[in-house]
């Protein structure tokens, strides 16, 4: 596997970053996930806009434009002969003293890997996940924002712990106020009557890239959605359940705190919607291999 470090391409043995970069030493960066379909890279451009708002959001200028960090995307899927998997992209605050001060880091840290992803297992897919409410709490907005994607997941990592404990997959977040805001890697849908509804942003969740597609989808089905506060209860009495996210696409969830969802299998609604999901994916993103 070939592996871009700041604009070089480094045999997977050789790819390595310094334990002075504070991206390691402090969890100072952010990243982005994306997928490849197709002989495309899915949405990659809403991506790289993503990773720089994040970076923007914490003050560390990437030594890169977005069209030239789009074609180290497409170089690094190239240089590995890769047409469908994933890429994980990393920006650090880059190498610096002991200390956390920011400015003691001159240069950030561009890392590009392209490699396969393995999904969930497919029993998920065609039976559902239960999941759990869990009583870790979503970052405020005012401390490390949930929306941006940094190296930071400890928030996210202590839920999931607390799902693991209990013997499932998954775990809903609630923010401080008691209303949903994410799963620890995934964006919460629900349909009711018909419709469909996400927590909004300003709940405490990223703006995940397949949700906005999940909605667009719903828009072109015909299928109306809104964007709510939403609690517990209202999860609890869903007809149909589902998660989004670049590594997990559109999981159906069929059990929340030992409450049935729905008819406790994966909805017709989200099947659809599923579908046309899937059907962008041939459609959109940059192409790998002219
Ligand atoms: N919420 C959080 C906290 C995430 O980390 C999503 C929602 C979904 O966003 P996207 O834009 O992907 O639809 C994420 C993204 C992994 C992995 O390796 C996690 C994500 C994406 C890709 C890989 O666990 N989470």
């Amino acid at each position: 596997m070939k592996v871009y470090i700041d604009g070089e391409f480094l045999d997977e043995a050789h790819a390595k970053i310094s334990v002075f970069d504070h991206g390691l030493l402090y969890g100072d960066g952010v990243f982005e996930g994306i997928r490849m379909y197709h002989n495309r890279i899915f949405k990659l451009r809403e991506h790289i806009e993503r990773l720089y708002w994040s970076a923007k959001a914490i003050l560390l200028d990437i030594p890169m434009t977005q069209e030239e960090m789009m074609r180290a995307c497409v170089e690094t899927c190239r240089a590995n002969g890769l047409r469908e998997g994933y890429i994980r992209l990393i920006v650090t605050r880059g190498k610096g003293t002991l200390g956390l001060d920011p400015r003691r880091c001159p240069k950030p840290s561009v890392v590009i890997i392209a490699s396969t992803i393995q999904l969930y297992p497919e029993k998920y897919y065609q039976e559902g996940l239960t999941i759990i409410t869990v009583p870790t709490t979503r970052n405020l907005v005012n401390s490390v924002n949930p929306a941006i994607k940094s190296l930071n997941y400890l928030n996210n990592i202590l839920a999931r712990i607390e799902a693991n404990n209990a013997g499932v997959e998954e775990a809903i977040m609630l923010n401080s106020e008691g209303f949903v805001a994410e799963c620890t890697g995934d964006n919460i849908f629900i349909i009711q009557k018909g419709r469909l509804y996400t927590p909004p942003l300003s709940a405490g969740a990223l703006y995940g890239i397949t949700r906005n597609t999940v909605l667009k989808c719903a828009t072109g089905l015909g299928i109306t959605s809104g964007e709510p506060n939403l609690t517990r209860y209202d999860i609890y009495n869903a007809a149909e359940m589902f998660l989004t996210g670049t590594a997990a696409e559109i999981v159906p969830v069929v059990r929340v705190d030992g409450r049935v969802i729905g008819d406790g299998r994966p909805g017709p609604v989200t099947a659809s919607l599923t579908a046309a999901f899937h059907e962008r994916t041939k459609v959109d993103g940059e192409i790998i291999f002219e």
